[in-house]
């Protein structure tokens, strides 16, 4: 126990109660997409636990709901630690809401011991980090690091519904989407807090671990156009069915990403048949492609190879194809210095020091764009993720509160010198 409640242990209760409808879209799994009632509920919530640690809350024009926790001086500059609300479909509980729910047990251990520091603590839960509603992600950081393009606000979801219009639906304000943007000067730097969804912590028994930097990735949708036909009537011969080139182009990516160093890895996480009946020869198919390595070189050359592949077994099978780009994140190397402080947090603990990089996007690699950056990793069983098996132990998230709050021990420190 920590100043009256059970710090981190309660920050994993609290990813298993939202994990739950009505914080969930469907029930019996965890689905909770960008500007959907769930992700409402779950900001409801958010908002309460927020003001009972100590926070003032208030929600930006782009949906992100932010608590701030008040420095000695008023209008000081923040220390940002937050994470994403959203999930994939049928995802876990702690990827993303764990580094927000920590980031509220931290607050309300220094505001229950009465501890004010030379900078302000702000909570943020990001509301689009995964980009699983509409076709591009991490829209909420984007958005605070006064880097949104907001043509992005166009992009439409499965049921054509475009970000403005379910975010102004939501209480968002699109037009005004600017003015979520921070100053740079108004932030001193930001701290999230994640599951490592890999399993190097766990093969190495260690509870924690300390970001160097997170992969470059892109997010390209493929469409293979052939001719639609009858399925029972249409000699082998004579088909332009553009099913069996997509599945050539997928070994074809397999194969690419396989041969590939610098942590190349390629997914195809969503394919399509069109029209999609049983006795239909598809007109066209789609496919994503996810695509990522720990440099932009090594990931644009696996695009570039995988492009060219793709459109020469369309051509030898008189087919024609697109590759279209979605979303590019440029590799983002975590700050020295605030990786320094982590790591002495963790050798206080007892705890060895280990670093290592991120394959996982997160919205640390788009807060870069607006201020020092640094990032905690926590073990997670099996490296299991964007699964509902995804677990952490409460003993991993006290630990991961406790080497947060030596972190903010050290920055003030420093702050003050
Ligand atoms: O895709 C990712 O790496 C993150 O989970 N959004
Ligand atoms: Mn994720
Ligand atoms: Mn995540």
């Amino acid at each position: 126990m920590t100043d009256g409640f059970d710090i981190g242990a309660r920050a994993k209760a609290r990813c298993d109660a939202l994990g739950l409808a009505p914080y969930s879209e469907i029930e019996g799994q965890l689905t909770r997409r960008f500007l959907t009632p769930a992700h409402a509920a779950a900001l409801e919530a958010l908002a309460g636990w927020m003001a009972e640690a100590g926070m003032s809350v208030r929600r930006d024009t782009a949906a992100n709901l932010i608590g701030r926790y008040e420095g000695e001086a008023p209008a000081a500059k923040a220390l940002i630690i937050g994470s994403h609300i959203d999930s994939v479909r049928n995802g876990g509980r702690y990827d993303g809401p764990l580094g927000i729910m920590l980031g509220i047990d931290v607050v309300e251990a220094l505001n229950l011991a009465g501890r004010r520091l030379p900078f302000a603590i702000e909570v943020v839960a990001f509301g689009d980090e995964e980009g699983s509603r509409f076709p591009a992600s991490m829209s909420c950081s984007r958005a605070i690091a006064g880097v949104l393009d907001v043509s992005a606000l166009e992009m439409r979801d499965a049921d054509g519904v475009s970000v403005a219009e379910a975010l102004a639906a939501f209480g968002g304000d699109p037009s005004g989407i600017a003015s979520a943007a921070r100053r740079p000067e108004d932030v001193l730097a930001f701290l999230e807090a994640h599951i490592e969804q890999g399993p190097v912590l766990e093969a190495e028994s260690l509870a924690l671990g300390v970001v160097t930097a997170i992969a470059a990735q892109k997010r390209l949708m493929v469409r293979i156009e052939g001719q639609a036909g009858h399925a029972g009537t249409t000699p082998m011969g004579l088909r332009k069915d553009p099913g069996p080139a997509a599945a050539e182009a997928m070994l074809a990516l397999e194969r690419i990403c396989r041969a590939g160093a610098d942590g190349l890895v390629g997914t195809v996480g969503r394919l399509t048949a069109l029209p999609g009946a049983f006795n239909v020869i598809p007109g066209a198919v789609e496919f994503s492609m996810d695509i990522r390595a720990e440099t932009s070189a090594t990931r644009d050359a696996a695009v570039e190879a995988i492009t060219t592949e793709i459109h020469a077994i369309a051509a030898a099978r008189g087919l024609s194809a697109t590759v279209t780009l979605m979303q590019a994140l440029a590799e983002s190397p975590c700050d020295p210095s605030l990786m320094a402080l982590l790591d002495a947090s963790l050798a206080d603990l007892g705890l060895p020091v280990r670093r290592l990089p991120s394959g996982a996007g997160h919205d640390a690699m788009v807060m870069a764009a607006l201020c020092p950056t640094t990032m905690l990793f926590i073990r997670c069983e099996g490296g299991i993720s964007h699964n509902p098996a995804e677990a952490v132990t409460e003993a991993d998230c006290a630990l991961a509160a406790r080497a947060m709050l030596t972190f903010i021990d050290k920055l003030e420190r420093r702050e003050r010198a």
